[in-house]
């Protein structure tokens, strides 16, 4: 047999060259499309999120010092309660020695297990990404003199939240306390 007529070559070489062409020019459009959808997708869960926080709530103000210790530990609410829990830091040594938070737990939370894995977590101010989604309501890691709010509605659901410092070793020491829900 002979071979394929140079012009029907050519022009299957065109139709493949155009075909890949084609693939190529769109992949990029396509895959950026889904990013954009993607990125349309989880748009609305940041609203969400800070939907769930109220504007204000009832005041609670705790204060910690360098003693390592919570001027309350226990905290009363109502189900669903919106409350403004506010840490103020009045120690005095530096935030990378004694740093406070102020961090909620859900109940039943292994306050060990949260301190065990903060050792590991000082690039995210003692906050564990492993315990994350059990994290109800925090504050920032504060230095002295600092102090933050935490914004939040209690649990619906009557029960005893577990609250402490992250800070390593300061749960230990006595930075912990309860959320009462009843
Ligand atoms: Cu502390």
């Amino acid at each position: 047999m002979k071979p394929v007529s140079p012009v029907l070559f050519v022009s299957f070489v065109a139709a493949i060259l155009g075909l890949t062409g084609c693939g190529q020019s769109d992949k990029p459009s396509e895959s950026a499309h889904a990013q954009h959808a993607a990125a349309a997708a989880s748009a609305p869960a940041a609203p969400a999120a800070s939907a769930e926080k109220p504007k204000s709530g009832r005041a609670v103000a705790i204060t910690a010092n360098d003693t390592m210790k919570f001027s309350v530990t226990e905290i009363h609410a109502k189900p669903g309660e919106a409350l403004a829990v506010t840490l103020t830091n009045e120690g005095t040594v530096p935030k990378f020695s004694m740093g406070h938070n102020w961090v909620l737990m859900t109940a039943g939370t292994d306050l060990n297990a949260v301190t065990a894995a903060a050792i590991e977590a000082a690039t995210t101010e003692y906050i564990p990404a492993s315990f994350k989604d059990r994290i109800l309501a925090s504050t920032k890691l504060l230095g002295p003199k600092e102090s933050d709010t935490a914004l939040f509605y209690a649990p619906k659901q009557p029960g005893r939240y577990p609250f402490l410092c992250t800070y390593p070793g300061h749960m230990q020491v006595g930075m912990k306390g309860e959320l009462i829900v009843e």
